[in-house]
């Protein structure tokens, strides 16, 4: 049995998400997902994301191709979450790439390339603009 744990926030699921976790999936036969938690959002990317930590764990939860699922709070404590769940490989989008060299004494490090083209901070903004579009209604 071959591990996989990967980390995200998995906000407005798009297809990057789904191609980076069912890539991840293929590399072994467990894949454990680590959502991070609201509050680490705020403090990674000044604000928190739109669906809830229980809502985005539903969702990826919810995908054939992860296993399990739980709540990252923080950044640093990689190296328990990877000890925690016995992983063997931690994946991550090359966007990450070499940040987390660090950690190949406790498992195999791969980064995978990323989906050019979409990402949540663009569908937020995307929505936005049409969301400002739709005339007022009463
Ligand atoms: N991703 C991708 N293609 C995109 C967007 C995202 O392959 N167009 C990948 C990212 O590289 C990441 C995963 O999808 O591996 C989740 O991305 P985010 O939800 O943006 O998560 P992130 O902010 O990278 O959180 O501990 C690390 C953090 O939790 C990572």
């Amino acid at each position: 049995m071959k591990r996989i744990i990967t980390f995200g926030t998995y906000d407005l699921l798009h297809v990057g998400h789904i191609r980076l976790l069912k890539r991840a999936a293929a590399l072994g036969d467990h894949l454990t997902v680590g959502i991070s938690s609201d509050e680490l959002n705020i403090s990674k990317k000044g604000r928190g994301p739109v669906y809830s930590t229980a809502e985005r764990l539903e969702i990826i939860s919810a995908l054939d191709c992860v296993d399990e699922v739980f709540v990252e709070h923080s950044l640093e404590a990689k190296g328990d979450y990877i000890k925690e769940h016995q992983a063997d490989v931690l994946v991550m989008g090359d966007d990450w790439a070499g940040k987390f060299d660090m950690f190949n004494t406790l498992c195999d490090v791969v980064y995978l390339p990323r989906t050019e083209g979409i990402s949540t901070t663009y569908l937020i903004s995307s929505i936005s603009d049409v969301g400002k579009k739709i005339p007022k209604v009463g």
